[in-house]
């Protein structure tokens, strides 16, 4: 997979990339992140991305003309399954985006700032509108890495158990079950006596039934 994430805060969305699982993928070869300044695809001196908006009110647009040269630029190179949009008003992330996501072969990711961005880039270039949840970023930066978190971990042999993301939390519309490591008894509390008996038919029933009733209890919306 490849992704191109065009942003005028380069430096706010490097680090997660350089650490754990994604820097990982990356070496692997799994994955290939790159980033683009819009500043570097703007005409006039001042490097201007946004202006005051048509029609009045409080609060700058980012302007379409740097947006469209730079997009139209990585189309001229290569095709691109998605371009992602990253607004407040998109749809909210779910287990079921990052998993079709994480099937896209190349994928362009735009962070929206100030009061977002000129309409006609979402008409001309947008095919995907992501959100990350009902509040407001400062900017759409930290919502891409979190959608390049969910969807980067599921792409195969990014994690080394492969049966790890599907045993996560929502993958099947559950919660996780308790878990549990050494020590066995710690300041008097001690792990359920199942998780150590070796049964392991038992124990994936005890796993499930947990999850199940973590789910009814935390979030009966995911059961309905
Ligand atoms: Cl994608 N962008 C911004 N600016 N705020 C958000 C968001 C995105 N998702 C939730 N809040």
């Amino acid at each position: 997979m490849r992704i191109d994430i065009i942003t005028v805060l380069p430096e706010l969305l490097k680090s997660p990339f350089e650490a754990s699982i994604l820097k990982r993928a990356i070496e692997k070869g799994l994955v290939e992140v790159h980033f683009h300044n819009l500043r570097d695809y703007t005409t006039n001196k001042y490097k201007q991305v946004d202006d005051y908006q048509f029609g009045g009110g409080a609060g700058m647009v980012m302007m379409i003309e740097p947006i469209d040269k730079c997009i139209s630029q990585l189309k001229s190179e290569r095709d691109y399954d998605d371009v992602i949009y990253m607004t407040p008003d998109g749809n909210t992330l779910n287990q079921s985006i990052a998993n079709g996501l994480s099937l896209k072969e190349n994928l362009i990711i735009l962070c929206g700032h100030y009061k977002g961005v000129d309409q006609r880039v979402r008409d001309m270039h947008v095919t995907k509108e992501i959100s990350i949840g009902d509040y407001v970023l400062s900017g759409g930066e930290l919502a891409a890495a979190v959608v390049c978190d969910a969807v980067i971990r599921l792409i195969p042999g990014v994690l080394n158990d492969e049966t790890s993301a599907l045993t996560d939390t929502f993958q099947d519309n559950l919660l996780a079950p308790p878990v549990y490591t050494r020590p066995a008894e710690y300041k008097g509390m001690e792990v359920p006596e199942i998780l150590l008996s070796g049964n392991f038919p038992k124990i994936e029933k005890w796993r499930e039934e947990q999850a199940l009733e973590r789910t009814k209890a935390r979030r009966p919306d995911l059961l309905e």
